[in-house]
């Protein structure tokens, strides 16, 4: 099996961060502890994204916070974090075990020295002010993703949401204010009502959809982003196997982001997916990850 991981290039530089393959943690999953970061990471991540943080601690939403629907996820956690100085500890032990790279998500953005890049979530479906108010607007997206480029010199990925009329004006606006790679997408905007009860079920009433059900509209949005924005892009929303992370890399994506089936399969997903790679780039003869990514635009 790991023979197989030689028979093909799956390295990836994305924006100056180097992936020893191209599946990453998404962000959300599993957590903030040092510990959960580098089982991950040991289990094969190429990357590991933390939870989002922000300045201050915040306790997120009520319960419920999670429902099961059809094929996906809805969560509408609120956000919950100890604030950046807490998680600093934890970001600062993660960095000096980690071998991989450790992107850390920030909200509100504050200077974080320990990371090997950050992601700015600009599209949580549904907390207030700081979530998708920003990333559906090209402007104020611009001014903070400047500021955050001005404040840093490590990679900054963007996070953008499916919940907006024009993704590409958005991508284009943070590649043009300095993004140096875009995340598409976070989960979409829904809600699950209780028949019985007649009332929507989660406590916040709506909340973000994840899971396979999202991952056709992710797909389309890669494809779609690739075809009109020259920018490296990370494909996330509803990946579970090693096919559909292919899916994603044919679509444009560099690398790709799993969340939702880690959470349900555990973290050998990554080594499994990587593996399943590696199986289809020497059964169609190519020599590395790179000279997949985007070919579905050849058709
Ligand atoms: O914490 C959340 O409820 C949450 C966040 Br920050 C996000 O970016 N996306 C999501 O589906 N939930």
């Amino acid at each position: 099996m790991t023979e197989l991981l030689k028979t093909a290039s799956l390295t990836v530089n994305l924006a100056g961060l180097n992936l020893v393959n191209p599946t990453m943690l998404a962000s959300g999953i599993l957590g903030y502890s040092s510990e959960m970061l580098e089982n991950i990471a040991e289990s094969g991540a190429g990357a590991v994204i933390t939870k989002s943080v922000c300045a201050r601690p915040r306790e997120g939403y009520g319960n419920p916070t999670l429902v099961q629907v059809g094929s996906g996820l809805i969560n509408a956690m609120g956000l919950p974090n100890p604030g950046i100085v807490e998680f600093l500890k934890e970001i600062h032990q993660a960095k000096t075990r980690l071998q991989v790279p450790l992107v850390v998500s920030v909200f509100e953005y504050s200077a974080e020295q320990d990371a090997d890049a950050v992601e700015l979530n600009v599209s949580c479906p549904h907390v207030k002010d700081t979530g998708s108010e920003i990333g559906r607007d090209p402007t104020i997206l611009a001014q903070v993703i400047r500021k955050v480029k001005k404040a840093i010199d490590k990679p900054v990925l963007v996070k953008l949401s499916p919940n907006v009329s024009n993704l590409v004006e958005i991508a284009d606006a943070a590649k043009k204010s300095g993004a140096d790679a875009l995340t598409i997408m976070n989960t979409v905007k829904a809600m699950a009502i209780d028949v019985d009860a007649m009332t929507p079920i989660l406590a916040n009433k709506v909340g973000g959809l994840s899971g396979p059900a999202i991952k056709p509209i992710a797909i389309w949005n890669v494809y779609n982003v690739f075809e009109q924005v020259r920018i490296p892009l990370i494909g996330c929303g509803g990946i579970a196997n090693w096919k559909d992370a292919v899916e994603f890399l044919l679509a444009g994506a560099s690398a790709v982001q799993i969340g939702s089936a880690i959470a349900a399969l555990g973290p050998d997903l990554f080594h499994e997916v990587t593996i399943g790679i590696a199986a289809y780039l020497k059964k169609k003869g190519f020599r590395s990850v790179e000279e997949i990514v985007g070919r579905a635009h050849r058709a």
